[in-house]
């Protein structure tokens, strides 16, 4: 049972043009004219019969439609202006300043596999639910119906998915972040087959509703439904919405073929000009965007989606267009080109959940600038030292404050993202937050171990989702958009990354990634991290410079590791930077006791999931056998020298 058809109760594209007639006024009708896909116009037209729109945009892409979108957002108050031009500001609720895991769910019958972390609702039962919250919840409004690709048209993995909204603000953001392609949705849709639907209201947009806010997908009619709430991971969910069905599409249609990932895409220069390509997964909240930027030239910060071509390479594409990244902490020392875009005239940008001071300039915390006295923020007006009700002080901008923009005002932005076959990637890391443990770098010895470090990515939790705390297991930083079991995710991974058809000198180099060790865990008092932010860019020169085999590697049970002269030399040469021994030791010394207590937390874990790939307990039982014979024999931590003495 499909809900949006079933309570519209439009089943033909003539009742969908009838109703169109009444609702539209001639010049959206003159552009409506202009889809013929006779499902793409039923879906609308449900759309519309079930949230009854006082007024339909439809959005063409086109500057004029940009323009009006621009309008509405300003005059309902969604975005107000900044003083620097094209920049705007969005505040969400204060209540609503990431994702609402806890309202989230997928409409799934009770026989359907769901991954054991998710909400689930039979399919009637949420009908009723949107039936209830969604009748006419446009009233008021105007629905803006908006048709995009998630990925360069062309593209062997880009998906079509409609964006009907009453949010102008939710409406901008998908044309900043996504691919406006009015003039090739019906043929794009023709191709494929399928398309994504997306309906948002955000009804009256008070507090007193967040607790009736919901977030719903439907897996088997490729459609969401989100109301009362406006933060655009809930909202916009040609993001994460989507992501959920392309990644089902990968693990259940195309499996072996085809992934969906949580992903970063960067390109990494090399001698001679080169550049490798790198995708890499981090959990929300855990230096995505920086790692993307510490890359020569950028793709995307958020999502990536894999194929094996013909040429037997993997390829990726980024389905979005832009990004929506966290500011905190984005500085001029860090993040230089990121800034410049921010703080430069030139670059239309939405802020959102960041101060406004007096002089409507945004501030974030650490921005490294002076901070203003006061303003208005997420909470409301804020001056210095204001406390919330648990006399807590309220920073500046809340942790999960974004920007967003089209990245193609990036300085580094490259062409290659809008190329349909995609960039040809050798590299796949996979990064948590992990203050103790594992060091910033460490590469597996095959694709099966590679697949088994994005299985044990673990971090601390971060402000990306609602009243979430503590440390928390994150596999494959993929795991909130995994719509199925975990075990049948797992099984594509494997199956992917030992297709056959990859030929040899396309073979992929999977790696961990760690920047957040602290002195504390490595002998020393402070809670300050070993490394820096800039101190990416050698990591993954590294990285680049094993897939070419121009490094060697220390071999160890966690899998290779990188040479201290490697390193210093490409500390030196990347970021004029000392990389002394004693740091090195620090960073890749193996801490066995932590690094065995982690192998048998995933140990335990993942016993609990059902019918789960027995490599994965295979490849940890080796390792961690490995790891307590070199603790019997040496110790509890293992300097790199004993592994420099093996070569
Ligand atoms: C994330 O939290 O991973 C994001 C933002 O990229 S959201 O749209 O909330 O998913
Ligand atoms: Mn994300």
């Amino acid at each position: 049972m499909d809900p949006l058809n079933t309570l519209g109760n439009i089943s033909s594209p003539d009742q969908a043009e009838k109703l169109f007639k009444v609702k539209l006024d001639s010049t959206q009708s003159a552009k409506m004219a202009k889809i013929k896909h006779p499902e793409v116009l039923i879906r609308i037209a449900n759309a519309i019969a079930l949230c009854r729109p006082s007024k339909i945009f439809i959005n063409t892409g086109s500057e004029q439609d940009k323009e009006t979108i621009r309008k509405i957002a300003l005059e309902k108050g969604e975005e107000l202006a900044l003083a620097m031009s094209g920049h705007t500001i969005h505040f969400d609720l204060a209540g609503e300043q990431g994702r609402i895991v806890d309202r989230t769910y997928y409409i799934a019958e009770p026989q359907d596999l769901v991954s054991s972390l998710a909400n689930r609702m039979p399919p009637e039962k949420a009908a009723k639910e949107i039936e209830k919250h969604m009748s006419g919840i446009m009233e008021n409004l105007t629905m803006i119906v908006g048709f995009y690709m998630r990925g360069p048209v062309g593209s062997p993995v880009a998906n079509p998915a409609l964006e009907l909204t009453s949010s102008a603000y939710i409406s901008h953001s998908a044309e900043l972040l996504y691919r406006n392609a009015f003039d090739n949705f019906d043929r794009e849709v023709e191709q494929k087959g399928y398309f994504f639907t997306n309906v948002h209201s955000e009804g009256l947009n008070r507090t007193e509703d967040l607790p009736h806010a919901r977030v719903f997908m439907d897996r088997k009619y490729q459609t969401t439904y989100a109301w009362k709430c406006t933060y655009a991971g809930n909202t916009l969910l040609l993001k994460k919405g989507n992501h959920r069905f392309a990644v089902d599409k990968a693990v259940y249609q195309d499996r072996g073929r085809e992934l969906s990932e949580h992903m970063f895409i960067t390109g990494i220069g090399g001698p001679g000009g080169r550049t490798t390509w790198c995708a890499g997964a981090a959990p929300s909240g855990c230096g995505k965007t920086t790692t993307a930027m510490a890359g020569n030239v950028f793709i995307g910060d958020d999502l990536a989606q894999m194929w094996i071509a013909q040429d037997g390479s993997i390829r990726t594409i980024n389905p979005e267009n832009g990004i929506f990244g966290i500011v905190e902490g984005v500085n001029d020392e860090g993040d230089p080109l990121l800034m410049k875009v921010l703080r430069q005239p030139g670059c239309e940008v939405i802020w959102s959940n960041v101060l406004m001071d007096e002089k409507l300039k945004p501030h974030w915390v650490g921005n490294m600038e002076p901070a203003p006295e006061k303003g208005i923020n997420f909470q409301g007006e804020w001056h210095q030292g204001k406390t919330n009700e648990k006399k807590e002080l309220i920073p500046i901008s809340h942790p999960n404050s974004r920007c967003t923009l089209a990245s193609d005002n990036l300085d580094n932005f490259s062409p290659e993202a809008t190329n349909p076959d995609g960039v040809v990637t050798r590299i796949f890391t996979y990064s948590g937050r992990d203050a103790d443990t594992m060091p910033p770098v460490w590469v597996a010895k095959n694709p099966d171990a590679g697949v088994v470090i994005g299985a044990c990515i673990v971090s601390a939790t971060t402000a990306t989702e609602v009243g979430v705390t503590g440390i928390k297991r994150a596999p494959w930083a993929n795991a909130p958009f995994i719509p199925g079991a975990l075990g049948d995710y797992m099984d594509a991974q494997f199956k992917f990354f030992n297709n056959p058809d990859i030929k040899k000198h396309f073979k992929p180099v999977m790696a961990g990634l760690n920047y957040f060790l602290t002195h504390q865990a490595r002998g020393g008092d402070s809670s300050k991290l070993l490394g820096e932010k800039r101190d990416v860019k050698v990591w993954l020169a590294w990285l680049e410079r094993y897939a070419h085999n121009e490094v060697g590697y220390l071999s160890t049970p966690i899998g290779n590791l990188p040479c201290h002269k490697d390193l210093a030399e490409l500390f030196e040469q990347i970021i004029d930077k000392d990389y002394p021994r004693s740091l090195y030791d620090m960073q890749f010394a193996l801490y066995t006791v932590k690094i065995i207590q982690r192998i048998e937390l995933q140990e335990k874990a993942y016993a609990k999931e059902e019918n789960f790939p027995e490599k994965l307990f295979e490849i940890l039982a080796v390792q961690k056998t490995a790891l307590l014979n070199l603790k019997e024999k040496i110790g509890d931590v293992i300097m790199p020298d004993y592994f420099e003495n093996l070569i």
